[in-house]
């Protein structure tokens, strides 16, 4: 009914998972719309995570997303964007792991780092917005069709 996009990105730790991140975002029933690998860099790391700028663990989370290659895609699909953040399961690695075992974040993270949390998704309409031009500035999407008939800019 309600299809919408999201942006996902797969951090770097988890790069290597590919195949099975991939195993698992097609089981889920999404459509990986693009992808594109790329290594951020500082600034375009700083712009992505901006509404984290004034946090205490901002310095770190750009040292760790800038670290090495990350994947980012495009999935579509039914109500996508809370799909995906269900898939991925809580932000902390040590409470995914307590709370939903089976979760991408549970699966794939790092067990000695709670922040390296193996992926990201987009957490509203406007941030998956914002989030698919940041990645993929070049590119023109067909509007997706809301559950109300509705066109919505994804
Ligand atoms: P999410 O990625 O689940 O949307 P978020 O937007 O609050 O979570 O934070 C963005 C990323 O920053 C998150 O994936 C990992 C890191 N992070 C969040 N809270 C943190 C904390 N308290 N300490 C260290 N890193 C944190
Ligand atoms: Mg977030």
């Amino acid at each position: 009914e309600k299809i919408q996009r999201t942006l996902a990105m797969v951090k770097p730790d988890a790069v290597d998972r590919w195949p099975e991140i991939e195993k698992i975002i097609l089981e889920e029933g999404f459509t990986i719309v693009e992808r594109r690998q790329v290594r951020l860099m500082r600034a375009e790391a700083e712009e992505f995570y901006a509404e984290h700028r004034d946090k205490p663990f901002f310095p770190d989370l750009l040292q760790y997303i800038t670290s090495g290659d990350v994947l980012a895609l495009i999935l579509a699909g039914e109500d996508a964007i809370g799909h995906w953040r269900r898939v991925l399961g809580p932000t902390r690695v040590s409470e995914a792991r307590q709370e939903a075992p089976g979760s991408l974040r549970a699966r794939f993270g790092s067990p000695h780092n709670d922040s390296h949390n193996a992926a990201h998704g987009s957490d509203s309409v406007n941030s998956a917005h914002r989030e698919i031009k940041f990645f993929f500035p070049d590119l023109t999407l067909e509007p997706v069709l809301t559950g109300e008939g509705a066109k919505e800019y994804l």
